[in-house]
């Protein structure tokens, strides 16, 4: 069945290139849908693209949008619908939590958002920048509060934390792009280990596990994103 071609049966997931066109690129979302292909053990193509190497069905049908799972004859788009089509369509192992997912999403509400406003802006260490760090710290604060709720007995993130879930899969990525955007833009003017200890266990769980290791992409892609939206 060699002949029906590579997605025969099997997935392929376009995602935003790196720096050279070529290479995995700097998606927080494309890594989102990876680790969660990761933590199923699912086998799956890579195909980084730009504008002009996407296909033309991608462009014509789904407006481009990356990154696209295509699976058989069919594609998803957005991470979050990808994220719940893979978890509904191979269900082993379940990476849905229901108890307490409510409050593990309001205590994100907002993180990535501070994330990204507070690495945008220049000149760095100007009163508008010292603002954005505010706003940062407060989304990590409401993080460290949520994680060291009292009856949680384990790291993640939804419920008493024992289950990785869609949501420390989603979470992850982002946290990755702060760590990088910290140091590389920002001379880690947010000290984490320090304020927001329990976070930084987190982070350090979520980036240990395999998932996190086989989906990620070098900090210098992460720096040139940014470094992009910088205007630089
Ligand atoms: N809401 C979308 C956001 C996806 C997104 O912003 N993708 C960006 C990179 S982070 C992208 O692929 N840009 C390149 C392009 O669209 O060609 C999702 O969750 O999937």
């Amino acid at each position: 069945f060699e002949s029906l071609g590579l997605d025969a049966g099997g997935m392929s997931l376009y995602l935003k290139a790196g720096p050279d066109g070529e290479s995995v690129g700097d998606c927080p979302f494309a890594q989102y849908v990876r680790m969660v292909l990761e933590e199923k053990g699912l086998e799956y193509n890579v195909v980084p693209a730009v504008q002009a190497t996407k296909p033309q069905w991608l462009i014509e049908f789904y407006e481009g949008k990356m990154p696209a799972l295509r699976h058989r004859d069919e594609c998803y788009v957005e991470s979050e619908v990808i994220a719940t089509y893979l978890d509904y369509f191979f269900q082993e192992p379940g990476l849905t939590v229901k108890k307490g997912a409510k409050e593990a999403e309001e205590a994100v509400d907002g993180f990535f958002p501070s994330v990204a406003k507070y690495l945008k802006h220049t000149p760095d260490g100007d009163e508008v920048d010292t603002e954005l760090k505010e706003g940062l710290a407060a989304s990590l604060g409401r993080l460290e509060a949520h994680l060291t709720k009292e009856g949680r007995t384990g790291p993640f993130l939804v419920g008493d934390g024992e289950k990785v879930a869609l949501q420390d899969c989603a979470l992850a990525p982002k946290l990755y792009h702060m760590t990088v955007g910290l140091k590389m833009f920002k001379d880690n003017a947010l000290d984490v280990a320090k304020d927001f200890p329990t976070v930084q266990k987190y982070i350090d769980t979520m980036f240990a596990r395999e998932s996190f290791a086989k989906s990620t992409y070098p900090e210098e892609t992460v720096a040139w994103g940014w470094g992009n939206a910088r205007g630089k």
